[in-house]
């Protein structure tokens, strides 16, 4: 059952409501948003996707080269070597390229709703060889000692996990990629349990295996051990495809809250709970059987790739969450839910 309250201000950011970062190119999506709070402020860090107004017959799309500087590639779409059939991916060739380069924006709000951007605050981009590709879904976690970001760094030899600290958005140190290929969707546990720092990630496994939500343990945050598997997909559900982990998981009395997204076959993407151990989060104590969360709403079933929610970011206070989630792979929407809420349908 979906438990969650869209806001009547949906979609909050569109496309069309930010300037393009990159010479020559156009806001194509906005997706995904990491959440924290700053100077009294709300900020989202937005993945921002961008490409070149695209031409008849044409397929084109940007990536870095090996000096760092944007090119852009095209292909003939009566090209019979192409294969364009998911509007995220090409095929061309036996390489998989993306259609658009994502990065990273910022922008803050007084209210939760209404969101500019700030120039005093710049973007993120990506920056070498492992993120030739570009950078995604960031999550943020707020720890004692900064912010550290987790996101995806993709290039045409890996699609892997980089972090970032920061304490002010102003200045960035980065660790490189501490979840090697394939991975993404790494959320960071906010504190430390026991003497040790946790995080869930979702490695892929071509063979025995599959996309499922991973748990992992650290002493410093950057390197990462005793992996274990918490949560697989479920065959006939609405997770049988993919899951993976969201933002960093809520501390409740009963456990380790967190919101995950899980696919189907069809590409259909929903929120569901999984229900954490305090002590020990390798143990799951539930989980949804149906999605708190589906696409419903228009701007869910239809934009650049329809049917999906998708949530790497969210402020808890209390019993509330508010949640921040693109939809449709397009734009950026807020919803509400509650822990308590959450927590009896993960009882049923
Ligand atoms: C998938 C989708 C895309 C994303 C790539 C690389 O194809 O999630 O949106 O760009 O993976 O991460």
């Amino acid at each position: 059952m979906d438990i969650a309250k869209r806001c009547e201000a949906n979609p909050l950011l569109t496309p069309r409501d930010l300037k393009p970062g990159i010479e020559g190119m156009e806001i194509t999506c906005l997706l995904n948003p990491g959440v924290f709070r700053y100077q009294g402020r709300t900020g989202l860090l937005l993945r921002v996707a961008e490409r070149p107004i695209q031409q008849e017959g044409i397929i084109s799309f940007p990536v870095y080269n090996k000096e760092g500087k944007i090119e852009v590639l095209s292909f003939s779409k009566d090209d019979p070597e192409l294969d364009a059939s998911d509007p995220r991916v090409i095929g061309y060739k036996g390489q998989n390229y993306l259609t658009t380069m994502s990065y990273l924006r910022l922008v803050f709000s007084e209210d939760g709703i209404h969101f500019k951007e700030d120039p005093q605050f710049p973007p993120i981009l990506g920056e070498g060889e492992l993120e030739s590709f570009g950078i995604e879904d960031c999550r943020v976690a707020t720890c004692n000692d900064g912010f550290y970001l987790t996101y995806t760094k993709v290039s045409p030899v890996a699609v892997g996990v980089g972090l970032i600290h920061t304490l002010d958005w102003k200045g960035f140190v980065r660790h490189g990629m501490i979840f090697p290929p394939h991975n993404k969707d790494c959320a960071l546990f906010e504190e430390k349990i026991g003497d040790k720092y946790f995080a869930l990630h979702r490695p892929s496994s071509p063979e025995l295996g599959g996309n499922y939500i991973w748990l992992a343990e650290s002493p410093d945050r950057l390197h990462w051990g005793n992996h274990q598997c918490v949560a697989i997909t479920r065959r006939g559900m609405w997770d049988s495809a993919r899951i993976g982990a969201g933002a960093s998981p809520i501390k409740t009395e009963d456990g380790w809250l967190e919101i995950y997204h899980g696919a189907d076959a069809n590409n259909r993407y929903c929120l569901g709970a999984l229900l954490l151990d305090l002590n020990n989060p390798a143990k799951v104590i539930a989980r949804s059987k149906e999605p708190i969360m589906e696409p419903i709403a228009d701007y869910e079933q239809t934009g650049f790739f329809g049917n999906v929610i998708f949530t790497n970011g969210h402020l808890v206070e209390g019993d509330r969450i508010t949640l921040y989630y693109g939809a449709s792979d397009e734009v950026i929407c807020r919803a509400e839910l509650s822990v308590r809420e959450i927590l009896n349908t993960l009882k049923k």
